[in-house]
């Protein structure tokens, strides 16, 4: 089953189109189109079940949500750790901060099964992941739910389960 951060925070039910920037790329070598179009598909499964709607600006100053890469510790307590571990993580309603190890072997391929690193990590599956808790989603007790808390490497895992739905549908 799902959960919500304690008190439940969310957008505010008013505000249906939400705005994301990719703001750090300086520490990936993944094409920047690439990301777009990674994060794009990544946000449209939640925009899907929901009357939400997310759309990419190029201004910081302008976004909702901001989603950038670092490494080691980078200033918000919450240091990343090298090469798996700690993956990405994302604050919850209405913060907006997603962050991304860059010590990761992300793919962004769409295909991860077939990186050549044994450690290869599926950009999109994590990143539907975070936007769940951006979104205010906690972690589900249900093994097929995007919010369940485990992840396996070279595995993609993107497609929202009932759980996961059902969570959102009845924050927003
Ligand atoms: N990052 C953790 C996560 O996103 C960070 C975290 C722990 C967290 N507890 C939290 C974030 C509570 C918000 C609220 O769960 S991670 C998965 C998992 C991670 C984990 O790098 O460990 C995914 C990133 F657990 F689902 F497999 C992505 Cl999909
Ligand atoms: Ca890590
Ligand atoms: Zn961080
Ligand atoms: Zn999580």
């Amino acid at each position: 089953l799902f959960t919500y951060f304690p008190g439940s925070p969310s957008w505010p039910r008013s505000r249906k189109s939400l705005t994301y920037a990719v703001t750090q790329t300086s520490l990936t070598s993944i094409d920047r189109a690439t990301l777009s179009q990674v994060l794009a598909r990544a946000f449209a499964r939640w925009s899907a079940a929901t009357t939400l709607t997310f759309t990419e600006t190029a201004s910081e100053r302008d976004a909702d949500i901001t989603i950038g890469f670092y490494a080691g510790d980078h200033g918000d307590g919450e240091a990343f750790d090298g090469p798996l571990g700690t993956l990405a993580h994302a604050f919850s309603p209405t913060d907006g901060r997603f962050h991304l190890d860059a010590a990761e072997a992300w793919d962004a391929s769409g295909d991860v099964a077939r990186a050549a690193s044994d450690v290869a990590v599926d950009l999109e599956s994590v990143a539907v992941h975070e936007i769940g808790h951006l979104l205010g989603l906690g972690h589900s007790a249900e093994p097929a739910a995007i919010m369940f808390p485990t992840i396996t490497s070279r595995t993609s895992k993107v497609d929202l389960a009932q759980d996961d739905v059902a969570g959102i549908q009845n924050l927003y």
